[in-house]
């Protein structure tokens, strides 16, 4: 798919989550690159920043996206031609997107390990990384029960209940108010990212800080199932995290309220640290207080590139 579309299947959520939209992000670089014609480096590098905007400004909260971007785009600006910028970034768009499909495999071997016969799962929106765990446990022969709430206003948990069903695990779906009241029930939640801070805060679909509480309230354990991919370099340098307000009408359609009422949708929250009891990831399972050291390593003297970026 080429940039433009690209761009305009993120924004209308027709490619959405934070995993698909950063692998859809470097295969539109990919795109961008093979079916680039000229040989002039100058020129192609200024089409390319161009293209890397766009598809940077198709959704701000997931900083998978930006990181997707920036792996497809290591080292280019060291390429001595035309071709060789090409041929790298889309070698690198591959092995990022490989490295995430497979990223999401291991963390569901790695998560089903944390389910038991008899547990009672609550899942929220409709994460690849968080259905990865349930799944797998559930191929496992494990049997257990599970709740996903509807999460309005896109109402994701319908693509999330389908899919379980599909699969044939016991699947119940809730309203997104029904979290505390069936909280007395649930004995572990699994939910995606959208980021996560260098000091361990989780960014997710709004209302995941209100599955939190009531988790913690109940003394029911709360894991989070992330690619590191989904820690924001940016955030170690005391950049906020933006989060995305949607369209209105997604909440209440045109001439179905008074004039006078105003709409405020943010789609995203913040859930921080304390509430968390692991973040599931492709090298591990690791406290939220492990999220800097993981930056770090992982990112070498490079991370120093993203002040300010
Ligand atoms: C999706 C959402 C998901 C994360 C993780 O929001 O919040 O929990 O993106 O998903 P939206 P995944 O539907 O607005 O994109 O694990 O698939 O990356």
């Amino acid at each position: 798919m080429d940039v433009d579309s690209t761009v305009n299947a993120i924004k209308s959520m027709e490619i959405r989550g934070a995993g698909r939209i950063a692998r859809a992000g470097a295969s539109a670089l990919a795109d961008f690159a093979g079916s680039y014609e000229g040989d002039d480096s100058k020129g192609f590098m200024i089409d390319l920043m161009a293209a890397k905007a766009k598809i940077l400004d198709s959704r701000p909260t997931a900083v998978s996206l930006w990181n997707g971007v920036h792996a497809t785009l290591k080292g280019v600006e060291g390429c001595g031609s035309v071709e060789d910028a090409k041929r790298l970034i889309i070698a690198n768009a591959e092995r990022f997107n490989e490295g995430s499909v497979n990223a999401v495999k291991t963390i569901g071997e790695i998560g089903a390990k944390r389910i038991q016969d008899g547990d009672v799962i609550l899942t929220h929106c409709n994460s690849s990384a968080a259905l990865s765990v349930i799944k797998t446990a559930f191929r496992q022969g494990k049997k257990f029960k599970v709740y996903a709430t509807e999460s309005r206003p896109w109402r994701q948990g319908i693509l999330t209940v389908n899919d379980l069903a599909k699969e044939g695990v016991d699947i119940t779906l809730i309203i997104d108010s029904a979290v505390r009241s069936v909280m007395k029930n649930v004995t572990k939640v699994f939910v995606g990212a959208d980021t996560i801070t260098s000091h361990g805060t989780l960014v997710n679909k709004i209302g995941t800080s209100q599955l939190a509480l009531a988790a913690n309230e109940a003394r029911v354990q709360f894991y989070v199932c992330s690619e590191t991919y989904k820690f924001s370099p940016m955030t170690l340098f005391g950049d906020m995290v933006t989060i995305e307000e949607r369209d209105h009408e997604e909440v209440a359609k045109a001439g179905e309220l008074d004039p006078r009422v105003k709409i405020f949708n943010p789609v995203f929250d913040s859930t921080p640290s304390k509430y968390i009891d692991g973040i599931i990831t492709e090298i591990g399972l690791i406290s939220p207080g492990s999220v800097y050291h993981v930056m770090t390593s992982q990112l070498g003297d490079d991370i120093f590139k993203f002040i300010g970026d």
